[in-house]
């Protein structure tokens, strides 16, 4: 056969050589000892690579402490440096500049005097009446300047709720919070948003039971928000009819218009005006910085994955042929797992995450240690021999059923890296971070994106048909290799 590869470790067959280290162990893969050798083998590799397990973020739904300057100032340099890497990898789009110029107004309004409050929650709780009373007590008072905005009423239909931003967010309701209510509070305060939460018409309860919904609130906030945080108020109160008994024994009534209780409200904000304006800008700015470099991170991503796609196909049909022209056991996996370790190669290059050639053979070994061990290698034996035998160009000879699984391993490799590589911190790759743990877990979700009949049919079609006699096999698979 003429696999015309210029790859290293492909050289003089496929791989057989270099893939050598592994075929003992996987002789055994049917065993017990051979499934713990590997891992053992994995972890062994694990030891003493320079992979930092990273520990697990402890995710804490507590306010987060304020920011400063230079934060902000981090927060946008790391949004430059993936702006750059899409500007350098995505040639011919508008996107960098235009992301860039989003980041420069940022950097631009990083020391602002205004304050953005956003005021949000269900609807009719009062938004729009609390926005008027408090402009009209702030309007005249400068500095600072503070610009209020509603939101559309939330949980009002099933639209994705929209992204509630600015420096300070008033999240309105009108007594005690339903559960939708408090899933999107403690949204906001873990993703940073300095939130207040305000319960507006208290003149709708009787004295005794307001301090029993505000303590309600309090306890439901808990470690979420400060009880200094929850602020009851009536931004505009009913009108009440008084009665009024004359001297003459008739009965006057008429109405009394309430005046808003607000106080509680205006006295923290002062406060809040006082101690945290500056970093209130400066918290936004860090959210903001965070927001643009997560547009770039996903065109950048949507860019290496269109650069790793064709590569993975590539590799899934040489290993379709190499298994298909070697049909022993040990050996299909062995040359997978060799062609496996020149893709994860390839790909870490795409997603700037050098291997050296022992670190991929441990990636890769871990993969196919992996899909044995989630009994994904035999479930899917078993569903492309049942695929095939049912299928119309079904093709009898003894390696079809090893070819295709060979392909199909590929590619779940090859998926799984992508998706780990993409769902990475963008300076893992070049601080050489890399966690076998993380990919092992994605290999289990892409496994089950990928095991839907429908997509196996389909493949199962195509790869076999590349294999078929007909086109003389290994030919054909190089040709639509090159
Ligand atoms: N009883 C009472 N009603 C209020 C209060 N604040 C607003 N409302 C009323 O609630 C209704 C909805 O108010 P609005 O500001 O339009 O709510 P939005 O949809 O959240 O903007 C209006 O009829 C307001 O008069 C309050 O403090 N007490
Ligand atoms: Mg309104």
């Amino acid at each position: 056969m003429t696999l015309n590869l210029r790859r290293p470790i492909l050289i003089g067959g496929i791989g057989l050589s270099a893939a050598l280290w592994l075929l003992e162990t996987l002789q055994h893969s049917g065993s017990e000892m051979g499934e713990t050798a590997l891992i053992g083998l994995a972890a062994a590799g694990a030891g003493y690579w320079w992979w930092r397990q990273q520990s697990p973020k402890l995710e804490l739904a507590l306010p987060q402490p304020l920011a400063n300057r230079e934060a902000a100032e981090k927060a946008i340099a790391t949004s430059e440096a993936a702006i750059n890497l899409l500007a350098l990898e995505a040639q011919n789009s508008a996107a960098p500049a235009h992301l860039t110029a989003k980041l420069d107004r940022l950097r631009a309004e990083l020391d602002r005097q205004d304050l953005r409050i956003t005021v949000t929650g269900g609807k009719a709780v009062g938004k729009t009446a609390l926005i008027q009373v408090l402009n009209s007590k702030w309007a005249s008072q400068q500095p600072p300047k503070l610009i209020f905005s509603e939101t559309a009423p939330l949980f009002a239909n099933t639209n994705a709720d929209a992204k509630i931003g600015g420096d300070l967010v008033l999240f309105v309701t009108a007594g005690d919070i339903t559960d939708s209510e408090f899933k999107t509070l403690s949204q906001l305060a873990s993703a940073g948003q300095r939130v207040l939460l305000i319960w507006n018409k208290l003149d709708q309860y009787l004295p005794a039971q307001q301090s029993q919904v505000l303590q309600q609130l309090h306890q439901r906030m808990q470690g979420i928000l400060g009880t200094e945080d929850i602020i009851a108020i009536a931004a505009s109160p009913n009108s009440i009819k008084v009665r009024q008994h004359q001297a003459d024994g008739t009965v006057q009534e008429r109405i009394e218009n309430q005046v808003s209780q607000l106080e509680p409200l205006t006295e923290r904000f002062t406060q809040i005006l006082t101690d945290e304006r500056q970093q209130l800008v400066w918290a936004s700015a860090v959210r903001e910085a965070a927001s643009i470099k997560l547009e770039a991170k996903t065109l950048l991503n949507a860019v290496r994955r269109d650069r790793s796609i064709p590569i993975i196909e590539q590799y899934q049909y040489i290993a379709a042929a190499a298994v298909f022209a070697n049909p022993v056991p040990a050996l299909d996996l062995l040359a997978t797992t060799a062609i496996s370790t020149q893709l994860v190669i390839d790909l870490g290059a795409i997603y700037q995450q050098k291997f050296s050639l022992d670190q991929a053979k441990t990636v890769a070994a871990t993969l196919a240690s992996q899909m044995f061990k989630l009994g994904l290698v035999e479930l899917s034996t078993q569903t492309i021999t049942g695929l095939l035998k049912s299928n119309a160009v079904t093709y009898a000879a003894g390696g079809a059923v090893q070819g295709i699984s060979a392909a199909y391993f590929t590619r779940i490799a090859g998926l799984s890296l992508i998706e780990y590589f993409q769902s990475q911190e963008l300076d893992n790759a070049a601080k050489g971070i890399f966690s076998l743990d993380q990919l092992t877990k994605t290999l289990q979700a892409v496994f089950q994106q990928n095991q839907q009949v429908s997509f196996l049919e389909s493949f199962v079609n195509e790869v076999a048909s590349r294999l078929s006699p007909q086109t003389s096999g290994p030919q054909a698979v190089n040709s639509a290799a090159n």
